[in-house]
């Protein structure tokens, strides 16, 4: 499927991807505006129904950890395969795992846009980690906080930017 027929589809699916206690759920629920997903590990993948102002309604798909055990995140690859938008949370400098997840769905057309999460923890709001990702993806991340409630404007003007 190439990137435009993904965008032709009625119903797009953003996945959010990033190693576990990332701020996956935290996250969808700060874009969801409303406590909808909980806040923890979820054992499988899950969705959620959104609404995006200008866009209509697209499909949350929440994923487990990127770093769980091999079966689970067999999951997530297969969730991998059905989704348009995807959304790289990073809150910590080890990125590898990131970055590789991050070639790849970009080699299937899916776009991918990278987050630095929990910035509020992070001394310098994450944007070393930020210039960092940007060195090896050419791609400028988002820096949010879903506590703070940070940079979640942003990312929605990003997702809806990419959508059109
Ligand atoms: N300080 C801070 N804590 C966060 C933030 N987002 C999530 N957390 C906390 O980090 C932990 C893991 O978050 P969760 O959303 O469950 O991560 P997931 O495993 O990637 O879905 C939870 O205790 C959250 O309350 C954030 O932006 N700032
Ligand atoms: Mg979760």
């Amino acid at each position: 499927m190439s990137s435009n027929d993904r965008m032709q589809l009625k119903n797009l699916k953003i996945g959010i991807f990033g190693k576990r206690s990332s701020g996956k759920s935290a996250l969808i629920n700060v874009l969801l505006g409303e406590d909808a997903a909980e806040v923890s590990e979820t054992k499988e993948t899950t969705y959620k129904a959104m609404d995006i102002k200008g866009v209509g309604a697209v499909t949350i798909v929440d994923t487990v950890g990127l770093d769980a055990e091999k079966k689970r995140v067999n999951k997530t690859q297969t969730a991998a395969e059905e989704i348009n938008i995807a959304l790289m949370l990073i809150a910590n400098d080890s990125i590898e795992l990131e970055l590789a997840w991050m070639n790849r769905l970009t080699r299937s057309n899916i776009v991918v846009i990278p987050i630095v999460s929990q910035i509020d923890k992070l001394p310098d709001q994450g944007k070393l980690l930020a210039a960092a990702i940007r060195e090896a993806s050419g791609k400028e991340p988002i820096r949010v906080s879903a506590k703070e409630m940070i940079g979640i404007d942003e990312l929605r003007e990003k997702i809806i930017e990419a959508i059109k």
